[in-house]
């Protein structure tokens, strides 16, 4: 059995797990909401999503895994609504990127979160930049209705790619998830910490959330805290873990 044939049959039982990794307010320390990401078990193993979710677009199967992801993150919010007794937190679910031009996208998203109860304002879709590539009409139908919804929209892994300035204002973007790569050596590279301060003040002129990801060290919050970082995200704050695992947490500063 392939890689590709054993990945069609976990997508198709719905053998997609997710894991839930926090999200933190920089201003208030407190949970802001947590990002949702896909697990799969291939034999005992987990495999990684940077090779499964690239498999899972190859073979069309882009859509029904975010299906799968999007069911359960809102179906744990709901549990965590209840516990919490408000709908304050939210959650992050990456897309694929063909799936921000997909008129589809919309009514499946709003359906989900109405079979479960849980408020648009509690959800963001997550996109890379290749998302922003496709066709400009189609995304913009899609981001409206999802607007409709109140429904947010990051873009994922900022700094990476390229154009990426220029992408920044096609869209109307709530959030920029700035690459932990760009953030690794924040409090220790002077270039690195004059770029990120100009890209931190630009977002905020432009009215952008900004969420620094892979933070792994107390310096770094800092830093991104003195810049005006909105959020951050990192094993500092907080590993990946299943719904069960991190309740307590989100109880405890949710
Ligand atoms: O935890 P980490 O190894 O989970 O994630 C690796 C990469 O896979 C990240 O870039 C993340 O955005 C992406 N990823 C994780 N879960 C999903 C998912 O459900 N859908 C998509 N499209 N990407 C995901
Ligand atoms: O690209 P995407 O941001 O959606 O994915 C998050 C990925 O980054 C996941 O694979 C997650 O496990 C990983 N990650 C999250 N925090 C850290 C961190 O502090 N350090 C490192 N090295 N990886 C992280
Ligand atoms: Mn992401
Ligand atoms: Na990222």
């Amino acid at each position: 059995l392939t890689l590709q044939h054993a990945l069609t049959r976990a997508i198709d039982a719905g053998e997609i797990s997710v894991a839930y990794q926090p999200v933190m307010d920089l201003a208030s320390g407190r949970l802001h909401g947590l990002e949702a990401l896909a697990r799969w078990q291939y034999e005992g193993m987990d495999v990684a999503p940077d090779v499964f979710v690239p498999t899972a677009e190859r073979i069309g199967r882009a859509g029904q895994l975010t299906a799968l992801v999007l069911d359960q993150a809102c179906s744990q919010m709901a549990v965590w609504n209840g516990l919490l007794g408000h709908r304050n937190l939210t959650v992050a679910v990456n897309i694929s990127p063909a799936e921000l031009a997909d008129p589809t996208l919309p009514a499946r998203v709003g359906a989900t979160l109405h079979r479960h109860g849980v408020d648009g304002r509690q959800l963001t879709l997550e996109v890379t930049e290749a998302g922003l590539l496709g066709d400009r009409k189609s995304i913009h139908d899609v981001l409206a209705t999802l607007r409709g919804l109140n429904v947010s929209l990051a873009l994922d892994d900022f700094g990476t790619g390229y154009n990426t300035l220029a992408q920044l204002l096609t869209v109307q973007l709530d959030t920029v998830k700035i690459d932990r790569l760009f953030v690794q050596d924040i409090d220790r590279d002077p270039q690195r910490r004059a770029f990120l301060e100009a890209m931190f003040s630009l977002l905020s002129r432009l009215g952008v959330v900004t969420v620094a990801e892979g933070v792994e060290r107390p310096e770094q919050i800092e830093v991104l805290r003195s810049m005006g970082c909105t959020m951050a995200q990192g094993f500092l704050l907080g590993r990946p873990y299943s719904g069960e695992d991190m309740t307590p947490l989100v109880v405890d500063i949710g």
